[in-house]
């Protein structure tokens, strides 16, 4: 609560600033121009050719689930299309959250470029950057759990819409604002599109002919499943956990994953509705564009059905593809974090970055001038798990029940095998730990690692039943 206001008095008082520096900005541009003009003998400086920058962010949309990124059932080939010539980052997190609803700090980390566990900052924000950089921008997504008083410097932002046409939140509604954006825009200004629809979230809406499309019985189910995750995680009952029953089976997680794969076909179908309107403006090929997932989502895997956890394919990792002009084609294993798209756009797109971001900018990677930007990369929910990874190994470690876990995922990308109780892992397990406790301090992390009375590991869904979200399908869910 207290961060949110700080977010909006900062955010007023970045407003307040703004004026001067768009005024010595505008007296700085007439200098560098004035020359030009009095050779040229024109009034107008010529529009910028700056690229439009094309964000398209769903919402809890898996690290794998996208056609192109090799996902062997999901139909995505607006995107695939789109992103053919891009270039993947296939390790891309989240850095984490305070609260279940992990899409929050992750849509505030996207307009900050700062770490959710340090106080906010006073760097601008992306709306604020991409303004000051002349960009004609706007954000239409959903507004639940997202910093709708971050998005105000845009200059159009739309929430949830609730026309009689379009259902609640559909991909639909903020595909037809960002289209008609595009046409009252395009040629004007550079353009910033932010199209971010509730898909595929629970409860994983698409109309029916996508429904139609995807059959449990064909669905695999995924290798590391178990119908109840082992030990207390920390969270084991929140609201996503419920949106299926104990025990998990093969006919519940089959049947949740056609229909997300469903949503996912929507969205993308209405992300075909985008890119057609760029095309007919004239304004395709001079983009930027820049897909990705807020958050990612496990489906059965170690008997989870949230976002509410740091495996990996869990909560917080998410798919990452750049795609334009300058970009090669290309996949890099790279661990990156999803915030870092803000000072990489800018950078991509020759806006100055701000100083002081805690991101740090993709550009040398995308341009082939260093292989990586981090050794290590940590991630963090609640005060219940934090995770530490380098290219082969992960540690995770749950202080609540002081627990840690090992994984080799070179040998076990699945992590099925906890190595954490062999002899042989101390070594490795002091090593991660000791770097654990350091990165986490790096980023504002103050909950600690070890708690005095820590809780038994067994754990049981008791009462909480699951399920019931499901019922509700087309009905608003309550959001986490
Ligand atoms: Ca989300």
């Amino acid at each position: 609560m207290n961060r949110s206001l700080t977010m909006t008095m900062k955010t007023k008082n970045m407003k307040n600033e703004h004026p001067k520096r768009l005024i010595a900005g505008l007296i700085l541009s007439t200098l560098l121009i004035a020359p030009f003009v009095s050779i040229h003998g024109e009034g107008e400086p010529k529009a910028t050719t700056k690229p439009n920058i094309v964000f398209l962010l769903a919402d809890d949309l898996r690290a794998d689930c996208i056609g192109i990124l090799g996902h062997p059932i999901v139909k995505t080939p607006n995107v695939d299309k789109l992103l053919e010539n891009g270039l993947i980052f296939r390790n891309a997190y989240v850095l984490g959250s305070d609260s279940a609803a992990v899409c929050m700090p992750s849509r505030t980390m996207i307009q900050t470029g700062m770490s959710y566990l340090r106080k906010h900052p006073t760097t601008p924000t992306l709306a604020q950057t991409v303004k000051a950089a002349g960009y004609a921008s706007i954000r239409s997504g959903k507004g639940g759990n997202n910093p709708n008083e971050l998005d105000v410097d845009f200059d159009a932002h739309i929430d949830d819409g609730k026309g009689p046409e379009t259902p609640d939140r559909d991909a639909a509604f903020h595909a037809n604002n960002i289209i008609k954006f595009i046409k009252e825009n395009a040629g004007k200004k550079p353009l910033f599109l932010y199209y971010a629809p509730h898909e595929p979230h629970d409860p994983q809406y698409a109309t029916e002919e996508f429904y139609r499309m995807y059959h449990s019985a064909d669905i695999p189910m995924p290798v590391n499943f178990l119908p109840y995750h082992p030990f207390d995680n920390g969270d084991m009952t929140v609201r996503d956990e419920r949106t299926l029953p104990w025990p998990r089976t093969k006919q519940s997680v089959t049947g949740k994953l056609a229909r997300y794969y469903a949503s996912t076909t929507y969205w993308d179908a209405e992300v075909g509705r985008v890119i057609a309107a760029l095309k007919e403006a004239g304004q395709y090929d001079n983009t930027i564009f820049i897909v990705a997932g807020d958050n990612g989502l496990s489906l059965g895997e170690h008997g989870l059905i949230g976002k509410q956890n740091v495996y990996e394919f869990g909560g917080m990792q998410v798919p990452l593809v750049f795609a334009g002009p300058g970009i090669k084609k290309g996949e890099t294993h790279a661990l990156v974090y999803l915030y870092e798209l803000y000072p990489t756009l800018c950078e991509l797109a020759g806006i100055s970055v701000p100083t002081g971001l805690d991101a740090k900018s993709l550009a040398p990677i995308i341009k082939g001038q260093q292989p990586a930007i981090r050794d290590y990369l940590f991630t963090a929910y609640k005060n219940c798990q934090r995770s530490i990874r380098d290219n082969r190994w992960k540690l995770i470690r749950y202080p609540l029940i002081d627990k840690t876990q090992l994984f080799d995922l070179q040998a076990d990308p699945h992590e099925m095998n906890d190595l954490a109780g062999k002899p042989e892992s101390a070594e490795k397990i002091k090593e991660l730990t000791a770097l654990l406790e350091k990165t986490r301090k790096e980023f504002g992390d103050k909950a600690p690692l070890v708690v005095p009375n820590p809780k038994p590991a067994a754990w049981s869904p008791g009462k909480a039943g699951g399920g019931k979200t499901d019922a509700k399908k087309g009905q608003k869910p309550e959001e986490e």
